[in-house]
């Protein structure tokens, strides 16, 4: 099938096109230089064309998700999808598989990573993958509370522990190395937490510190695509700003070597809002996220995506089984709880951010300082789907980032006055532009995650996954811009139309992406001798059943790398 969409204004950062009438060509999946005569004209005059949205990180498949989707019946209820030709679907902070792929689809977005794969359960989130269709998908597999890591670390043996990631990621199908609550997951299976960087971890004896610059090494030993992908110690606490800069600031010095891709930065800090949060308690809790963003601006070596609260009713899941535990001890709300054997763990809690809450309203005035001060090349827009609010918002977050009026309605007359009187937000005049929204919810995040050769960008190559918007590049309205986003005016998925008039109109199953990297064969040899040993002993589980197999995707995209 060939495609020309004709007359829309490109905005393709990757490639430096800010806003230029021109022609996308599309055949055989991938955009080319041009078509036959033959070719399907889409007409985007008076439209936007963008590269199809990436999201480097939400919560959209496995066993938390699950959890979630189980005891929220509440939730379920909210939001019933039902559309012609297509799988019916339930859930407003929890969606099912079908339902999310196709709300994804409804957005213009075509890839989505879930952010916190339990090895262990790594097939459940593979399960779900396969029912989540519109989009490619990838995993970032957990490490930092995991037996093997915290020992090899410890024992200061950085190929052995490189070796043993490479042989998880290729056993979970995962993308990358995700670090939650360093350590702290770990000290929850005793009752504790850690508090600091270098707080040791009970038994283990290992800090966080260690453990988050261990796995930074082992990450460029091996040239993976993407950084390490970083959920902070103390999540959610006022005064954490200081352990964030000090986390940040931990890995300084190591060099970023992917051997796919392009990326330049070791270090990603995901919903990095929870982690700005400075005073000493809720009741002088206040914004440090122009500190945080300044210290972003200064720095190479990273980028962070916010997590922005959108301000709804949501449910919170997360690896950090004890931020989870303190989050039920505040809000009074159900808790699950759950500890997965030598791992990691998890917990979920339902929130209420109502906009009159003076720490919730707050709490958005934070992300939105990030936004508003931060160099928009370092920045990734996301809600931490579902935690801070679902997905299905971000078109309502590109409108307060686009338009100042919009942004000062919900300031001075929806939310608590702590937004305004402990945030900077009412002191700022910037107003991101389309180029920019493309860089926040595309091309940034194309090159950390070390696929901007094939994703993110609209140059002959790349993968025909484009968006396109009804929307005048000069438009202030807060619920037009919303609309606008929330429901494409086409969408193309490889090369095929999917979304017409913001519906679905072809269903299709993407690529789970994932990485297999090879090391030494002699290290190899070793791990596996002490993989045996250690799965004899102490999972409950037998070793050759534990990698995931052949069947469990739609498709499967391999990264191959060569770290021997
Ligand atoms: C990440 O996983 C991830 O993370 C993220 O809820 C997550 O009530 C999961 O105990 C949170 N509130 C207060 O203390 C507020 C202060 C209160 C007070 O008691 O003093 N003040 C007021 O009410 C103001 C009154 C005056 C006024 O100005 O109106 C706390 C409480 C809370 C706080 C509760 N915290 C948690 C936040 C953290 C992390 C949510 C989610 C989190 C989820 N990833 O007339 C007048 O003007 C009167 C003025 C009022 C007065 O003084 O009385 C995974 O992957
Ligand atoms: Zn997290
Ligand atoms: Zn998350």
């Amino acid at each position: 099938m060939e495609y020309i969409i004709k007359n829309g204004i490109v905005y393709d950062p990757l490639n430096g096109i800010n806003g230029e009438k021109m022609d996308i060509c599309v055949k055989d999946g991938k955009i080319v230089e041009k078509v036959s005569e033959n070719a399907k004209i889409i007409d985007a005059s008076n439209c936007v064309v963008m590269p199809g949205g990436i999201d480097s990180h939400t919560h959209v498949a496995g066993p938390k998700v699950n959890v979630g989707r189980m005891f929220r019946p509440e939730d379920s209820k909210k939001e019933i999808y039902a559309k012609k030709g297509l799988r019916t679907g339930t859930g407003f902070s929890v969606p099912s598989t079908y339902k999310t792929g196709y709300q994804y689809s409804e957005m213009g977005y075509t890839t989505v990573f879930e952010a916190a794969m339990p090895p262990l359960l790594a097939r459940h989130t593979h399960e779900e993958f396969i029912e989540t269709p519109q989009v490619d998908k990838g995993v970032l597999t957990l490490f930092g509370n995991n037996w093997f890591v915290l020992e090899y670390l410890k024992e200061g043996d950085i190929k052995k522990c490189a070796a043993y990631v490479a042989w998880l990621l290729k056993a979970t199908r995962g993308f990358a190395i995700k670090i939650v609550n360093p350590g702290g997951t770990e000290a929850w299976g005793w009752g504790k937490n850690v508090h600091s960087l270098d707080d040791p971890v009970p038994y283990f004896d290992i800090t966080p510190r260690e453990i988050v610059r261990g796995l930074c090494e082992v990450n460029e030993l091996l040239g993976l695509p993407h950084s390490i992908h970083v959920h902070p110690n103390n999540l959610g606490h006022p005064g954490n700003w200081e352990t964030t800069l000090e986390t940040m600031d931990c890995v300084k010095g190591i060099k970023a070597k992917p051997k796919y891709g392009e990326r330049e930065t070791i270090y990603y800090n995901t919903h990095v809002q929870f982690h700005s949060y400075g005073g000493t308690s809720w009741k002088d809790f206040e914004s440090k996220g122009l500190e945080i963003a300044e210290y972003v601006n200064k720095n190479d070596h990273l980028v962070v995506d916010v997590g922005q609260i959108t301000l709804d009713e949501t449910t919170t899941m997360t690896a950090d089984g004890p931020m989870e535990y303190d989050l039920h001890m505040t809000n009074g709300l159900k808790w699950a709880n759950c500890d997965v054997e030598l791992e990691t763990g998890s917990g979920v809690v339902p929130f209420i951010y109502s906009p009159k809450g003076p720490v919730y309203a707050l709490q958005w005035a934070i992300g939105l300082d990030i936004f508003l001060n931060i160099d928009t090349d370092k920045v990734l827009l996301t809600t931490d789907h579902p935690n801070a609010g679902p997905f299905t918002r971000y078109p309502r977050i590109i409108a307060w980032l686009m338009s100042k009026k919009y942004r000062d309605e919900w300031l001075y007359n929806k939310v608590h006055k702590w937004a305004q009187q402990r945030s900077h937000v009412a002191d700022s005049d910037k107003e991101y532009d389309l180029y920019e929204i493309a860089k926040v919810t595309r091309a940034n995040q194309a090159k950390v995650l070390g696929l901007s050769k094939e994703k993110g960008h609209l140059g002959v190559g790349a993968d025909a996954d484009i968006a396109i918007y009804e929307i005048n590049p000069e438009e202030k309205d807060g619920k037009k811009i919303e609309r606008a986003f929330r429901y494409a005016k086409y969408v193309l998925k490889r090369g095929e139309l999917v979304v017409k008039d913001g519906n679905v109109v072809k269903e299709v199953f993407g690529d789970t992406i994932y990485v297999d990297v090879k090391v030494d064969e002699s290290l190899e040899q070793e791990i596996m001798k002490d993989l045996r040993e250690k799965f004899t002993k102490y999972y409950s589980v037998n070793l050759d059943n534990y990698p995931v197999t052949e069947e469990y995707a739609n498709s499967w995209k391999v990264i191959k790398i060569d770290a021997t």
